[in-house]
């Protein structure tokens, strides 16, 4: 479709939001906000499918906002769920293929995160009624590009002022809105619908939240006491020389990121592993899965981490008494003390796994991470066993440096103390989960509201149409939930 549409005349504009106001979307008095402050403004767009005429007045209105200059596009998307009966009318009229993407996977190997027909290479708008922090955009620009399509804009009812155009612009994508929410004030106080009072208490609450919900600087230093702890400064809190080095290259090349390179041959994983390189802090491998493993696997992958800067984590999943644990690390066909940074152990067997690894591992400026939860449904490694985890890491914090975890933010221990690094795989671009039990959070929920620092992924990148742009994508992801989150919350 042609982006060649009129603009709005401001008359439009104006009784579609007396519209908006009439049928109650948009309300004035007091409201607790998810967050639990106390809003006087209200908006609810869910309503407009009560109204077609609403509806079908909001889709015009929506196809004249965007400029002739913005870029042709060959679909349209709308961000579940308010939006996709926008996103349903504007393709209707205006003859442009729809294309869906699902909120929920349920399993990611078979099923589709986005719904339509589609080819690699086409553009997409993205529809949406209400952006804030532009977040839902881009969860919903995620899968699009992950899927080889071309998503440079999005169009957007009400702009509430909150640093979503600049987020989105930070991400490749242009904003256009119908109005912004100060001015749709505005003209509600002119027309009538609300008093000066009214206005100005409105005026000021949009004003102050702004400060708040300014997300995703380009550049935070500082440790602060109500946003998180900055990487550069736990490296510096950091025992183990893997975890501190770790933190390091996050902050150098601005990843949190953790492939997991679950492929089915060792030539894959090192082509991969060249391909993925810059967008990665950790390449996670499970070596007793490749069949054409040979001895100088170890060394063909260290020069490539050498070479693009990141870190060798084998998924080994040590789990037997200290002893043994020493010889599987060193020993046997794999060698893996020789070639991998970091390894992982249960606790199950009790703190002499970490003593036997700690014995060969420390020398060599290896680091240890201690599966202190699990990503798959119905796993035991809960409550005490996870506060255990703590214990142990605590007890030996030269050589742990840190934990898989799923949820750090709700253990009643803490999370440890700021110098331990947390590492979350069951990570996808959509909430979900497979058929065998995995489940899947996306980066925005793992670093932002678990507190968890890198994001482990998998299939959600080595089974996508382009594995390097999806990895790009999770990197994104990824590194703006971490920025977001270095912002005080108030
Ligand atoms: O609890 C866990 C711990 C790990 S290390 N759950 C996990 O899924 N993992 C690993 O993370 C798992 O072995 C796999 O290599 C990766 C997740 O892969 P995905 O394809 O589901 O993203």
């Amino acid at each position: 479709m042609s982006s060649s549409s009129s603009s709005v005349s401001q008359q439009t504009m104006e009784s579609l939001i007396l519209q908006l106001h009439d049928i109650s979307a948009v309300k004035f008095g007091e409201f607790k906000l998810k967050s639990g402050i106390i809003s006087p403004i209200y908006i609810d767009l869910r309503l407009i499918v009560s109204y077609p005429s609403v509806l079908r007045q909001i889709s015009q209105t929506l196809t004249a906002v965007i400029p002739p200059s913005a870029p042709a596009y060959d679909l349209v998307c709308g961000v579940p769920y308010t939006a996709l009966p926008i996103a349903t009318c504007i393709s209707v009229s205006n003859n442009v293929p729809m294309l869906m993407r699902r909120k929920e996977v349920k399993d990611y190997g078979t099923a589709k995160a986005i719904e339509g027909a589609f080819s690699p290479g086409q553009s997409c708008i993205i529809i949406e009624d209400l952006v804030t922090s532009g977040a839902s955009v881009l969860e919903t620009a995620a899968p699009l590009r992950a899927a080889g399509l071309t998503v440079t804009d999005a169009v957007v009812m009400i702009d509430r002022e909150q640093g979503g155009r600049e987020n989105l612009a930070d991400n490749g994508i242009t904003l256009h809105s119908m109005v912004k929410l100060t001015d749709m004030v505005r003209i509600l106080k002119e027309k009538g619908r609300l008093s000066e009072d009214t206005e100005k208490m409105v005026t000021k609450f949009l004003e102050e939240n702004r400060k708040v919900a300014a997300p995703m600087p380009k550049v935070e230093s500082k440790a602060n006491n109500k946003g998180r702890v900055p990487y550069q400064e736990r490296a510096k809190m950091a025992k183990n020389p893997a975890g501190k080095r770790l933190f390091e290259i996050m902050v150098q090349k601005e990843t949190n990121l953790c492939l997991s390179a679950d492929v089915a041959t060792a030539a894959e994983l090192l082509g991969l592993a060249e391909k993925v390189g810059p967008e990665i802090c950790m390449l996670k491998t499970h070596v007793d899965i490749l069949p054409d493993f040979t001895p100088d696997f170890g060394s063909k992958l260290r020069s490539i981490a050498e070479k693009h800067g990141f870190l060798i984590f084998e998924d080994r999943k040590f789990a037997d008494i200290g002893n043994t644990v020493t010889m599987q690390y060193e020993g046997g066909i794999f060698r893996i003390l020789d070639w991998a940074d970091i390894v992982n152990a249960h606790i199950i067997s009790g703190p002499g796994i970490v003593d036997g690894l700690k014995l060969k591992g420390l020398a060599r400026g290896r680091g240890l991470l201690l599966l202190a939860e699990m990503s798959s449904s119905g796993n035991l490694a809960k409550g005490d066993y996870t506060a255990a985890a703590v214990k142990i890491a605590e007890d030996h914090s030269d050589f742990v440096m840190g934990f898989i975890s799923v949820n750090p933010a709700s253990w009643p221990t803490g999370p440890g103390s700021p110098g331990l690094i947390h590492a979350t795989p069951g990570v996808q671009l959509v909430k979900g989960g497979d058929s065998l039990g995995q489940q899947y959070n996306t980066p925005h929920s793992v670093i932002r509201e678990r507190g968890s620092d890198i994001i482990i992924v998998g299939r959600g990148i080595i089974k996508a149409a382009n594995p390097v742009e999806a990895a790009r994508e999770y990197k994104l992801q990824g590194w703006g939930a971490y920025l977001a989150d270095c912002v005080p919350s108030n």
